[in-house]
């Protein structure tokens, strides 16, 4: 592993973000590190807001910036709020990054997404891939707004010589997700419909599209460690993806769920509903190198969640 080129110890972390399912991890996570964690209620801070953030930051004065913020969704949502997923994501990032950058925060970190490589980039996805091709359509407009995103980052960088990094996490999942049947991401909602037929004694649950599409997903406490392992051993100008470098097909994830539910189901295909992109699968060399790696198996951090939102959500 690379020694530490930079130290959280004393300082002030904002997690911009801190209630959705990344923010609340980070938060989670910053709690072993000896710092002092920043956040501020949406109620209390609209970071769609201009003004409002740069006040906010410039009287709070965080030290390290953690972009978790966003506004996430999963393939038909992304799809049929085009102007939200794209003006929301570019307002926060603009606003965030100019104000940290205007604040002199001394590390900040920028989380993009998979989603912003071309749709047949070639597998797996290495960070060189970033504008070689199109983007898949059915995420274009958060994918160009977390590609805008990044490139302010590192525009920050060159022009300002600010320490401001970027990760790119693959499709992630865990506690503090948004789970519905209709607007989130493949996992929550194949949770929810899963425990739904648990529930009600159903015996098919439905899968949007073929199946056939390849995800690479990451447990949420996972990207929060890297997080803090890239705050810690990264600097430079380009991206670093982080995931697991392992794929599975949307229909094995959806039997994978029903026997960790101990539902006895058929899976019903809709195709009338979007694949999205074929497959995902990021190149984490640059992540290992650096000497990271994920510790969570996707069984492990399937029960977890799963466990988890019959606990808490469902209950
Ligand atoms: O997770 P997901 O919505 O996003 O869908 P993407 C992944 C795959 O699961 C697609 C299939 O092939 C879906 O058709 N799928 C099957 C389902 N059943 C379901 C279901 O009940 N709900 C959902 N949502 N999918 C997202 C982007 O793309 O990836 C975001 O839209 C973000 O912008 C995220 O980048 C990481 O992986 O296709």
């Amino acid at each position: 592993m690379s020694s530490a080129l930079f130290s959280l110890s004393g300082k002030k972390v904002w997690v911009a973000g801190h209630r959705g399912m990344v923010g609340s991890a980070l938060t989670r996570r910053l709690a072993r590190e000896e710092c002092q964690v920043l956040t501020v209620d949406r109620a209390a801070l609209d970071l769609t807001d201009q003004k409002a953030t740069a006040e906010w930051v410039k009287s709070a004065k965080p030290d390290v910036v953690i972009l978790a913020a966003a506004r996430v969704g999963g393939i038909l949502a992304n799809d049929s709020r085009p102007v939200d997923f794209l003006l929301d994501n570019l307002r926060i990032e603009t606003n965030v990054l100019a104000a940290a950058a205007e604040n002199g925060v001394a590390k900040l970190l920028f989380l993009g997404s998979s989603c912003i490589y071309p749709r047949d980039a070639a597998q797996p996805m290495k960070e060189e891939a970033l504008l070689s091709g199109p983007l898949e359509e059915t995420n274009q407009w958060y994918a160009i707004a977390k590609i805008a995103g990044l490139k302010l980052a590192e525009a920050y960088r060159r022009q300002a010589g600010a320490h401001f990094i970027s990760a790119m996490p693959t499709n992630l999942y865990g506690p503090n997700d948004n789970f519905d049947a209709t607007r989130s991401h493949v996992i929550p909602a194949l949770i929810c419909k899963v425990h739904e037929a648990k529930r009600a004694g159903a015996g098919v649950v439905e899968v949007w599209g073929t199946g056939a599409p390849l995800r690479e997903f990451m447990h949420v406490d996972d990207l929060a460690d890297a997080c803090v392992f890239l705050l810690a051993h990264y600097d430079g100008a380009g991206p670093v993806n982080v995931g697991t470098g392992e794929e599975m097909r949307v229909a094995d994830v959806a039997k994978l769920l029903l026997e960790i539910a101990g539902v006895k189901a058929e899976l019903r295909f809709d195709r009338t509903k979007p694949d999205g992109a074929p497959r995902k699968l990021l190149d984490v060399g640059r992540l290992h190198a650096l000497g990271w790696q994920h510790r969570i198996a996707l069984r492990d951090g399937l029960e977890r969640t799963y466990a988890w939102y019959a606990r808490s959500v469902a209950a």
